[in-house]
Order: structure tokens, then sequence, then C-alpha cells
């Protein structure tokens, strides 16, 4: 399936005209694709219906679960978004962007080729934690001679405790797959990293365009352009997302900036001052363990660009 907006008029999946019903009708149903303020809605007769939102609302997200009034042409209005397990978003100075909701697993992938962000994966990492999703680092394209140095580069994350698997996504997911039983997950990560590639393998139905494909169409860099979710089996959903080139925290305050950081927590409420921010502070328990070779630098370094960010905000507003 390809991730353009489908037109206004595209019509319901399941589309069967004996069953159309008489007048518009309350339902709920998840968010299976975001086009800005267009939504598809699987609703719980199982129909996907073409929504648009009251208000001009956009906050919501690929695998929220909506309350929806649908129309009998395969159309509907969401209403409103039921309670979220967890939301998984990006956010810069201006605005924020909404990933994913639902979702129990965040599948962070990265590759040797083109060469990916070590700050992005902190990101990424640092968002989930904050949300309470589960991380598992994908670290794709093992068949290229370049993915012994990125291997060495992510034992940081392994003696961090986070879950690693080497996948060659061209070849087989199956590996993969046993880590997505039961989850609704998100695949995020850079632009190329192979994200669709993995969900083709996992479902070949979605025929989800990859960059070979859209190279040769001259489509750009980005390859994937919106969200979407599928589902793997009953329990198991994936939703594919768009490449990200950064990945903002701005809705972190320096606090649960901190306790983002997985390595950090050992040491949080151990500071001399209470409300110790960790960056330049005496007595702080964070640097010190930095400097006895338990904190790694470039991490801490990425805290610390974070957190001024953060404080440089506060300021401004
Ligand atoms: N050598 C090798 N190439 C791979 C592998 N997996 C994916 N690729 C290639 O990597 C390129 C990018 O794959 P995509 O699946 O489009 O990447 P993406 O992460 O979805 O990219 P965006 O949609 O732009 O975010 C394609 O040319 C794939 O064929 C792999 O395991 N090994
Ligand atoms: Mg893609
Ligand atoms: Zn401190």
């Amino acid at each position: 399936m390809i991730s353009s907006a489908p037109p206004r008029s595209t019509p319901c999946l399941n589309s069967d005209s004996t069953s159309e019903l008489s007048s518009d009708s309350a339902t709920q149903g998840r968010i299976t694709a975001a086009f800005g303020r267009r939504f598809l809605v699987e609703c719980a007769d199982g129909r996907v219906r073409d929504c648009v939102t009251r208000g001009k609302r956009t906050d919501y997200a690929c695998g929220d679960q909506v309350s929806v009034t649908a129309q009998n042409d395969g159309q509907g209005v969401i209403d409103n978004c039921l309670p979220r397990q967890t939301l998984l978003y990006r956010s810069d100075r201006w605005k924020q962007k909404l990933i994913a909701a639902n979702v129990t697993q965040m599948v962070t992938v990265v590759a040797p080729v083109p060469s990916f962000d070590l700050d992005v994966l902190d990101c990424c990492l640092a968002a989930a934690e904050h949300a309470g999703i589960r991380p598992l680092i994908v670290l794709n394209k093992a068949d290229l001679p370049e993915s012994a140095k990125s291997a060495v580069a992510l034992e940081l994350y392994t003696a961090m405790g986070y879950p690693l698997l080497k996948l060659i996504a061209t070849q087989g997911v199956d590996e993969l797959r046993a880590h997505l039983t039961g989850h609704r997950s998100v695949l995020v990560g850079e632009s190329g990293m192979g994200k669709s590639t993995i969900l083709n393998q996992l479902a070949p139905q979605v025929r989800a365009l990859t960059q070979e494909v859209s190279a040769s169409l001259g489509t750009g860099k980005h390859t994937t352009s919106h969200a979407r979710l599928h589902h793997l089996d009953a329990g198991s959903d994936i939703i594919d997302t768009p490449g990200v080139q950064s990945f903002g925290l701005h809705h972190l305050g320096v606090a649960d900036l901190a306790s983002a950081f997985i390595e950090f927590r050992p040491y949080i409420g151990q500071c001399r001052f209470r409300d110790c921010r960790h960056l330049e502070e005496p007595g702080c328990a964070i640097l010190a363990a930095h400097e006895a070779g338990h904190i790694d630098t470039r991490r801490l370094a990425v805290y610390r660009r974070l957190a001024a960010e953060n404080l440089r905000q506060q300021k401004q507003f």
C-alpha cells in the first residue's frame, strides 16, 4: 500500500452495499493512518472509514482509539479520543509531532548505510522511556561489512540493558517477529534504515514503498510519508513511520529528561542540591558518576544539550 494521502472520496475498504447504514451512527475505532487532518479509522464493524475531525483538531495519532460518527458513505467524523495507554511524540520549540499512540514497544531501526546518528537514537530511547514504552534496538543491514563498526558503537546500549537484534531484513525477519508477538509496535528511525523493508517482510501483502522503488520514482530522500498501522495477527500490530532527521524532546522538563537516561537513574536523588539539573552544579552525583567512568561522555553531552535547550526555552516563555 503506497503511503500517500488517499483522495477525500476514498471508499471504505470493506465496502458492502447491503450493509450500508441508513443514517449517521456513533461507533468506535482505531486510527490506522494519519494524513494531517484526515485519518483512516478501522471501526468496530470492521469497516475502514475515511475521517475528518471536529474543530480542525489534528492532535490524534496512528493507534489512537477514537469515537466516530460514521456516515453511510464510508466516511466519518472523529468526535474525540479515548484515554491513551501511551503516546510517543517528539517536539521542537514550536510544535509537537505525534508519532504513535497506544503502542507497547518502540523498535528503533539503525543501519550502517546510510550512517546513523547515535544522538537521534538517544533521543528516541529517552522518548520511549518517558512514555513508558518498551524499547528494542534493531541493527539492520547486518550483511554489510560496515555493520561490524555499528555493532561496536551499540555495545554501550546493550551494556545499559537495552535489547539489540541484528537483522538482514532483505533476507528474513523471523527473529524480530518473535519479539513483536502480543505487542503493538512502532518502527522508528532515520530515513533509509530499512523500516518499510522490515514491514514488507513481516506483512508482504502491505507492499509498502521502499527506497529502491522511491528512488526510481524520484520521490526524494524520505520514502514513507505517513504513519500507518498494520495487523500482524489478532494480537499484534505494527506501525511504520516516516524517517526522522532529528527527534526533539522539548516536551521533557529537566527532571523527566534525566530519568529518561536510564543509566542516570541510580544517581538521581543523590546530588547535593535537591533541584540539581546535572549541568555543572557542585556535588552532582551524575557528574561524579561520569568522572568515575560509569556514564558515557557522549550520552552525558546529549543530556546536557537537551537540558540546556529546555532551560533556554523556559526562560523565553
Ligand atoms: N543491504 C541491505 N539493504 C537493505 C536491508 N534492508 C533494507 N535495505 C535497503 O535499504 C533501503 C532503504 O530501505 P527502506 O525500507 O525504504 O527504509 P526506511 O527506513 O523505510 O526509509 P524511510 O521510509 O525514508 O524512513 C532500500 O534500498 C532497502 O532495499 C538489508 O538488510 N540489507
Ligand atoms: Mg519507509
Ligand atoms: Zn546532579
